[in-house]
């Protein structure tokens, strides 16, 4: 196989100074920050859907992008070269992992046997560059909402052999994510949700929902695969509403059929502002619920109000994410995953390169000042005070259940009135986190 990036090699670490685009600024993979490398800390992954498949199209014209090392066709041959340039850029970038959709590695064929010998053969050579390289795999998942036949949805289709179509196929992905040694699992529901209410059975289709991915969590023990599942939170797009549409809603979902514990969930940027949040209020909620398991980086932009799915470059959204991950100890099966895409008009090979590097030194950047204002310890300090009248008296007797309503009256009728309240200090908290950015 000629190479598919010629004239690029191992983008080095070259620290703030450097002027040079193809180096890393600030991802130091073996420096250590709060007691990891920074490559153990950030476990960035690459996405082949994005990064390998896309061409790059929009609604008003045609794909753009040039990759000299894709014929274009459906082939299994042309899915087996494609690895191959996917490991050389993977392993150039020196990012540690890879995620990907069953159909975005290989073709589909005329009947589901077919399409899953063609998967077979490609998983064949991605088994092969995951042994030469040493790249892993953060997650597999199935793609169940491109094909005609999930137009109505996959789990929550109306049509039973669709469900059914969607079981098998989800099957044998969980089946080569365990093959290929998977760290995770992740279900996104590509098309379930409704575009009308006025022909949906709301309650029957979370049901099935739920069926489904209680036979994914059975299977998942009878086959001995020990990675995470996941489920990833979108309000909208492709359809109207979506049924996992934050990250409450799925811890909801996920309580109401008794699948909690089962099933953390992978957080993306761009998902959570079109749900009307921040992403640090989702990373919040998650993590509230011991439910942060991974995140898919990426970012919308402010005046288009749909999934631009673009690279994160915001320093001030990576501290928050780090932030996050840090308080709960790190990923544990998670990692950063770039579920990103470079721009129509920037169609070269090298900027995938760009995409990825700038991408990654925002992280590095957010983990090394999240975990510097970690160590300073003034922001956790003002939160703890900030409820210290929980941690003794009539607050810990609260906490506690130890005291009832009764009780409570009594003791404000003897006080009168509550203690004063202290200023949140909002700005002065935003001004004390512009001290470490
Ligand atoms: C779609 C999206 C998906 C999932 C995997 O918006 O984020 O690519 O991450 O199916
Ligand atoms: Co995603």
């Amino acid at each position: 196989m000629p190479s598919a990036f010629p004239n690029i090699s191992r983008i080095p670490f070259e620290g703030s100074k450097s002027k040079k685009p193809l180096a890393f600024k600030h991802y130091n993979a073996s420096e250590l920050v709060d007691g990891k490398t920074m490559k153990e800390q950030l476990r960035f992954s690459v996405v082949y859907w994005h990064t390998f498949r896309n061409r790059l199209a929009d609604p008003f014209g045609a794909g753009t992008a040039i990759r000299p090392w894709d014929d274009g066709t459906e082939s299994v041959k042309n899915a087996q070269n494609r690895v191959h340039a996917a490991f050389e850029f993977i392993e150039k970038l020196g990012a540690p992992f890879y995620a990907f959709h069953d159909r975005d590695v290989a073709p589909e064929g005329s009947t589901l046997k077919q399409t899953n010998k063609n998967l077979d053969a490609v998983v064949r050579v991605l088994k092969e560059e995951q042994k030469r390289t040493g790249i892993r795999l953060l997650w597999g998942t199935a793609c169940l909402f491109a094909h005609p036949r999930y137009v109505h949805g996959a789990a929550t289709s109306c049509n039973a052999d669709v469900f059914a179509y969607a079981a098998a196929q989800m099957k044998k992905a969980i089946e080569v994510t365990h093959e290929l040694g998977g760290e995770g699992y992740v279900f996104w529901g590509g098309r379930e949700g409704y575009s009308t209410l006025w022909n949906t059975n709301m309650k029957r289709e979370l049901d099935h929902l739920a069926r489904f991915l209680h036979m994914a969590v059975d299977y998942k023990k009878r086959i001995g695969f020990k990675g995470q599942f996941y489920i990833e939170p979108k309000p909208k797009e492709p359809t109207k509403h979506q049924y996992d549409s934050d990250a409450a809603a799925c811890l909801n979902f996920l309580r109401e059929y008794d699948l909690i514990g089962q099933l953390k969930l992978n957080l993306e940027t761009n998902h959570a502002t079109l749900a009307g949040h921040t992403m640090q209020h989702e990373l919040e909620v998650a993590a509230a619920a011991d439910a942060l398991g991974s995140i898919d980086a990426n970012t919308g932009d402010p005046l288009l109000g749909w999934d631009t799915d673009q690279f994160l470059t915001d320093v001030y959204l990576t501290t928050q994410c780090m932030l996050a991950i840090l308080k709960m100890g790190g990923f544990r099966t998670g990692g950063v995953n770039f579920d990103a895409k470079v721009r129509r008009e920037s169609f070269e090979p090298v900027d995938l390169f760009h995409a990825h590097i700038g991408g990654m030194d925002a992280f590095a950047r957010g983990l090394k000042i999240a975990a510097a204002i970690r160590r300073d310890g003034r922001l956790v300090e003002f939160v703890k005070q900030r409820y210290s009248s929980w941690d003794s008296g009539i607050g810990a007797k609260i906490e506690a259940g130890k005291i009832n309503l009764r009780e409570l009256e009594a003791y404000m009728l003897k006080k009168g009135e509550a203690a004063p309240n202290s200023s949140g200090r909002q700005e002065f908290l935003e001004n004390l986190i512009n001290e470490f950015i």
